[in-house]
C-alpha cells in the first residue's frame, strides 16, 4: 500500500481501498512511487488491480515519465513491448500477464488462434494508438547519441514493422486513413462517436433484449472493474457487453483482417488514431534518417497520403474533425476530445488549429475548471464522472500540450500544463478527473497519470 493515500482528512473508498484526499506534499515523489509500487518484473502495471496487464500506450506513456530518473528501466518497459509483437508487426493493445489468476482474460481472447501470434506469449488481437515513436523518441532524448544510436538500431525493425502492419492491415483501400475495429483500440473505450454508433447499428440480438429487459443491472453484479470502482465512473453494461460481442465476432474471425471485413464489420477510421498515427509517422522518419535507414517507398507514399486524407475528416460547418465510418465515408459527427487530437497530428493548417483552440477556451465546449474534458460540456453526452464520457485524461492532455506548443500556442499550453499539474497534485494520481471540480476518479494510483505528470513537472 502508498504511504500516501494515508494523508489528509477526506475519505473517498474504492473497494477495499480507502483513499484519502489531500494535497501531496511532493507531487514527483509520490509520483515516482506509483511507478515504484506498479513495477513488475520488466513492465509496469496501468493500476493495481484493475489493470494487472502490459498495456500499450500506457507503457508508452510510462516509458515517457520513467526516462527522467531511470533510463534503463523506461527502455525495459518498451522492449517489454515489443515481445508481444505478432509475426506479421501488429503490437497488441495487451500482453497478458502470466499469473495463472488471469487465465480466464487470457482464454477469453485466445490469440493462439491466429498463426501471427507470437509463440508463448498471450495478448489480444487488436491494437491500440501507436505512440511508440513518441516514446522511443523521449527515451532517447535522454541519452548522448553512443547510446541513442544502438537505442535507436535495436527497436527500429520492430517500429518499423508495426507501422508496415498498419497500413497493410488497416488501410485495404489505400486511402491513408487506418481503421479500428473495436472501442478499445482507440484507448478511450466508451467515447460517445464509437458508442452512438454501437448503439445504432451494432448490438446484437441478444444484447437489446438484455437492455430492453433490464438484465443488465443483474449482470452488473457479476463486473470485476464495478467491485473496486464505482460504477457510476465506469462504463455501462451494455456497453461492455457491446464490446464483449465484437471481440467474440473478431475471435471467430481469428483476428484476421480480411475475413473481418468480408463480413462488414463495424470499421471506423478513428481521428483520434490517425491524428496520433500522423505524428508518430514523423518521429519513425527522423529515427530512419538519424540512423541514415532508407524507409520503404510504399510506406512513404501512404505516409503522405494520410496527412492529406486527414483533411477529409474537417467539418467546415461545426469547424472541428471527426472520425468516419469506413465504408460509407460519413463523419461521425458526435463530438470528443478526439477532434483536439488534430493538433498533436501536426499537419492541419494554422486557421483550422485556431479553430481547435477555440474550442478549448469556450466555456461551454472544452474550457472547464479543469479541462480537458474528454466530451464538451455543452455535449448531450457529458457526464463529468464517467469514463470517457466526461472526465478529463492526463494522456490525453499531455498529447494536446505538445500539439499546442508545436503550432506556437504557448500561453495555452502552459494554462493547460498548470492545470493538468494541479489536479493531479491535489487529488494524486487518479485514472482521470472530475473536470468541474478536479476531483480524482477511477483507479487510484494510475501509472500514466504518474509519469506524465513528472514529464509536465520536469519538462516545462
Ligand atoms: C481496456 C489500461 C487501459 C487503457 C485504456 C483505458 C482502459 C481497458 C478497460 O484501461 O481500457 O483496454 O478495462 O477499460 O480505456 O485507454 O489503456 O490503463
Amino acid at each position: 500500500m502508498h504511504k500516501t493515500c494515508q494523508r489528509g482528512s477526506l475519505v473517498r473508498t474504492l473497494g477495499k481501498y480507502k483513499v484519502i484526499m489531500q494535497p501531496p506534499t511532493d507531487l514527483l515523489s509520490e509520483a515516482f512511487s506509483v511507478l515504484d509500487t506498479n513495477a513488475r518484473w520488466g513492465y509496469t502495471q496501468p493500476a493495481p488491480d484493475l489493470y494487472p496487464h502490459q498495456w500499450l500506450w500506457d507503457s508508452c506513456f510510462i516509458a515517457i515519465g520513467l526516462r527522467h530518473r531511470d533510463v534503463f528501466k523506461a527502455k525495459q518497459e518498451i522492449l517489454s513491448l515489443l515481445r508481444g509483437q505478432w509475426h506479421n508487426g501488429m503490437l497488441p493493445n495487451i500482453i497478458f500477464s502470466d499469473d495463472t489468476k488471469y487465465n480466464t482474460d487470457r482464454d477469453l481472447w485466445r490469440s493462439w488462434v491466429s498463426p501471427y501470434a507470437p509463440d508463448n506469449v498471450a495478448t489480444t488481437g487488436i491494437t491500440q494508438p501507436p505512440v511508440l515513436a513518441e516514446a522511443i523518441t523521449r527515451v532517447g532524448e535522454k541519452m548522448t547519441w553512443s547510446d541513442r544510436r544502438p537505442w535507436f538500431e535495436l527497436v527500429y525493425p520492430s517500429l518499423l514493422k508495426y507501422h508496415q502492419w498498419l497500413y497493410h492491415d488497416r488501410d485495404p483501400h489505400d486511402e491513408g486513413l487506418v481503421l479500428q475495429i473495436h472501442p478499445w483500440e482507440i484507448g478511450m473505450d466508451n467515447t460517445p462517436p464509437w458508442m452512438s454508433e454501437l448503439n445504432e447499428h451494432q448490438l446484437s440480438w441478444w444484447i437489446r433484449l438484455v437492455k430492453e429487459t433490464r438484465a443488465d443491472n443483474l449482470i452488473n453484479l457479476f463486473r470485476r472493474d464495478t467491485r473496486t470502482i464505482p460504477s457510476k465512473e465506469r462504463f455501462a453494461t451494455i456497453e461492455a457487453l457491446a464490446m464483449f460481442d465484437i471481440q467474440r465476432r473478431l475471435r471467430r474471425k481469428a483476428y484476421d483482417i480480411d475475413r473481418i471485413l468480408d463480413h462488414s464489420m463495424f470499421a471506423i477510421e478513428d481521428v483520434a488514431f490517425n491524428a496520433i498515427l500522423i505524428r508518430n509517422n514523423e518521429l519513425l522518419l527522423e529515427i530512419a534518417k538519424s540512423l541514415k535507414e532508407d524507409v520503404p517507398n510504399d510506406l512513404l507514399e501512404s505516409m503522405a497520403k494520410t496527412k492529406q486524407s486527414f483533411t477529409q475528416l474537417w467539418d467546415p460547418l461545426s469547424n472541428q474533425f471527426y472520425s468516419r465510418d469506413f465504408i460509407t465515408h460519413k463523419l461521425l459527427k458526435t463530438e470528443s476530445v478526439s477532434t483536439l487530437l488534430a493538433l498533436y497530428a501536426g499537419c492541419i493548417s494554422k486557421d483550422q488549429a485556431s479553430q481547435l483552440v477555440h474550442l478549448i477556451n469556450d466555456q461551454h465546449a472544452y474550457g472547464s475548471n479543469y479541462p480537458l474534458p474528454s466530451v464538451p460540456l455543452n455535449s448531450y453526452w457529458y457526464k463529468p464522472t464517467n469514463y470517457w464520457q466526461g472526465p478529463a485524461w492526463v494522456n490525453i492532455n499531455w498529447l494536446i500540450i505538445d500539439g499546442l506548443k508545436r503550432y506556437g500556442f504557448n500561453e495555452e499550453a502552459d494554462k493547460l500544463r498548470s492545470s493538468t499539474l494541479t489536479m493531479v497534485s491535489s487529488y494524486g494520481c487518479f485514472e482521470y478527473f472530475n473536470p468541474e471540480t478536479g476531483e480524482g476518479l477511477g483507479a487510484p494510483y494510475f501509472s500514466w497519470t504518474a509519469a506524465l505528470a513528472i514529464d509536465l513537472a520536469l519538462n516545462a
